[in-house]
């Protein structure tokens, strides 16, 4: 199985520990969207990671991913039963992938990690102070309100709804932007529980060789990292406006 995209992109990572939690092998092309070459184009025709590859099964969309996952290797399900707790799991993750995703990385770690480097654009400040001082802070609210207290959304095991709060949450907190604790407790006493699982601290192990690493060593860093990183790649070296920032 191949994933494409970076770890340290929120949908990647969701997916990286899925297949972590399911003990699933799998070869990683840790390319950024932006860096996509024109096979990417063909196989992600938004041009976003991540994309599944298993066999000659092409998966977009990590939602669509992460359900394909739960279907094809059942064990370790990332989805819990019945019909209401699938339902309530599903708003959550979109709640995550959609609301906080647009927080956490268009008005926070997109201008201030990676446009500044990528497209040497600087950050608005107003703009990131908005993000950091009214918006989060009102999506933490509403996610404070439904944080478990204790285990996880759905009972004692992680899954797809935990997974699509923090996983954007860590963006932030690699932006320079964590939840206070004695603002929202159950918040950040849930957030450290997925942090401390295994199958999600993998991939916070995967950050330096992407963050800390210049592009041409990221692969080989990786590697050191024991990622199995893929022979083949669907990135090249220039960026490329994506259909988003057109
Ligand atoms: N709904 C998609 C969103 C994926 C997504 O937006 N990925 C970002 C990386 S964090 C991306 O590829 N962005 C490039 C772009 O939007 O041009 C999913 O769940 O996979």
């Amino acid at each position: 199985m191949l994933i494409v995209g970076s770890p340290v992109s929120p949908y990647v990572r969701k997916i990286l520990a899925i297949l972590h939690l399911k003990g699933l092998d799998y070869e990683l092309d840790p390319i950024t969207p932006f860096y996509g070459n024109d096979e990417f184009t063909k196989l992600s025709p938004l041009r976003r990671i991540p994309v599944l590859i298993d066999g000659d099964l092409v998966v977009n969309d990590s939602t669509v991913i992460a359900e394909y996952l739960d279907e094809a290797y059942p064990d370790v399900p990332v989805l819990p039963t019945g019909a209401r707790a699938r339902a309530q799991s599903r708003w959550i993750e979109e709640y995550g992938d959609s609301r906080l995703c647009d927080l956490c990385i268009w008005e926070l770690f997109f201008p201030k990690v990676v446009a500044p480097h990528v497209f040497k654009r600087p950050p608005d400040e107003d703009a990131l102070a908005k993000a950091t001082d009214s918006d989060l802070p009102e999506a933490l609210d509403w996610i404070e309100e439904r944080a478990p207290g204790d285990g996880f959304l759905f009972g004692d095991g992680v899954g797809i709804a935990d997974l699509a709060i923090a996983c954007p949450l860590r963006n932030a907190a690699i932006a320079g932007w964590t939840p206070d604790p004695a603002r929202w407790p159950k918040t950040t006493a849930w957030l450290d529980r997925i942090a401390a699982l295994p199958s999600f601290a993998r991939t916070v192990a995967m950050e330096p060789a992407i963050l800390a690493t210049r592009a041409d060593g990221r692969r080989a860093a990786l590697e050191n990292a024991g990622v199995r990183v893929a022979g083949q790649s669907f990135g090249t070296d220039q960026p490329r406006a994506s259909i988003m920032l057109r």
